[in-house]
């Protein structure tokens, strides 16, 4: 369908679920763009230290602005994916969230916002039929 789809993802929250976020952005553009590919970048490390963080906070607000529709994986609690959760409320983007319910019990601040679309899920077969069912 090619809409422009906003991944969040933990980066400076943590990046044990880095290959995930890879796999859900291969997925994701079977069908449509994804703006952050970089949330997926499995040497992101190295990139990251060059970067301002003015600039970044500047590209990324601007993308959640032209997305279609957000999808975060909030398993790894990360401030800037909060944020980003906010800031697309904000600008009324629709926003999908994630997260693995036997590993993290989700803020109240997202789960208590009727605004979002929240997705407890287990498996990774369960968590890409989701996916799949939003973007069809
Ligand atoms: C990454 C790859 C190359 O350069 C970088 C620099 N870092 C970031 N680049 C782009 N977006 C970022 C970067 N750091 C955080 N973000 C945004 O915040 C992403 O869209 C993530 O969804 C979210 C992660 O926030 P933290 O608080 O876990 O870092």
């Amino acid at each position: 369908m090619n809409r422009k789809v906003y991944f969040a993802g933990s980066i400076r929250g943590g990046r044990n679920d880095a290959q995930l976020y890879h796999d859900i952005i291969e997925l994701i553009k079977e069908t449509d763009i994804v703006l952050t590919e970089h949330v997926g970048d499995l040497d992101l490390a190295s990139k990251e230290e060059g970067k301002r963080d003015r600039l970044i906070y500047e590209q990324d607000t601007a993308w959640l602005r032209e997305s279609d529709i957000l999808i975060a994986e909030c398993t790894c609690p990360s401030l800037g994916v909060g944020y980003e959760l906010a800031y697309a409320e904000r600008y009324q983007v629709p926003c999908h969230v994630f997260y693995r319910k036997s590993e993290v019990q989700l803020s109240a601040m997202i789960t208590g916002d009727p605004y979002y679309q929240i997705h407890p899920y287990e498996t990774k077969e369960e968590l890409f039929e989701m996916i799949r069912a939003i973007l069809r």
